[in-house]
């Protein structure tokens, strides 16, 4: 089994397109994308288009979820920003989108298989992520339902990983299609890759385990950082052209 593995969109329907271009020269039984398709200030509705639109099995993120479940005069500003650009029919697509899903021995989640929210293989410390202790990811996946030969998928925290459990089986985080830096709050922190390439991965199932490949995909970041500045948030612009945070 070959498996492609997106996540964290956040609306950069350019970034799709490099990633989906780039998939479209390589042959996979299937494709997953983990969830926060659409908030942010740029693209929703074309993001949107392409995902319902493309042979593709998402589930929700916890963006996916505020989209849906806010009055919009409560969102933050990249949900409000996607929610004024979507039609019913994206909503109720959304509205559609599991939490979890399972392919085979592969099960995916946007966080963890307790939350959406919560960061599965990393940790804050002094406003930075690492990766997290050993027994802080164990204790966060699945008690069953899992084996030696069992990928699990996560996404939310946009920083690619590959972290093999004591069971044998591994985690993989593919990074974000779309948003290479981030800083959130409670508790304060930055998220940054260093590079502005799209990011994504595929997995393939071998005799001895998982082989797993992360891609970074170059494009044309112009667009996508002139409507980040357009939309007022400097931050964004600062991540979509360099992956730092200025
Ligand atoms: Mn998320």
């Amino acid at each position: 089994m070959r498996i492609a593995i997106l996540s964290d969109i956040h609306g950069n329907a350019d970034a799709l397109t490099a990633v989906l271009d780039d998939l479209a020269g390589r042959s996979v039984d299937a494709t997953v994308c983990l969830g926060d398709h659409l908030s942010g200030p740029l693209e929703a509705r074309r993001t949107a288009d392409m995902l319902m639109a493309a042979p593709i099995a998402c589930i929700a993120g916890n963006h996916d979820r505020a989209l849906v479940t806010t009055p919009r005069d409560r969102m933050g500003p990249s949900d409000a920003h996607a929610w004024d650009q979507l039609s019913g029919a994206h909503i109720a697509w959304l509205k559609g989108l599991p939490a979890s899903l399972t392919v085979g021995p592969v099960i995916a989640w946007h966080g963890t298989p307790a939350s959406d929210l919560e960061y599965w293989l990393e940790t804050v410390e002094g406003g930075r992520m690492r990766l997290a202790d050993r027994d802080a990811v164990e204790a966060r996946a699945p008690a069953t339902a899992i084996g030696p030969s069992s990928l699990l998928l996560c996404g939310h925290t946009h920083v690619p990983r590959i972290v093999r459990l004591k069971s044998g089986a591994v985690v993989v985080n593919p990074g974000s299609v779309g948003l290479q830096g981030y800083t959130d709050d409670a508790p304060l922190h930055v998220m940054q890759v260093g590079a502005p390439e799209a990011r994504y991965a595929i997995a393939e199932q071998r005799c001895a385990g998982w082989a797993v490949v992360h891609h970074a995909v170059p494009y044309d970041t112009a667009n996508v950082v002139r409507l980040a500045r357009e939309a007022g948030r400097p931050e964004w612009a600062s991540a979509l052209e360099s992956g730092w945070i200025a």
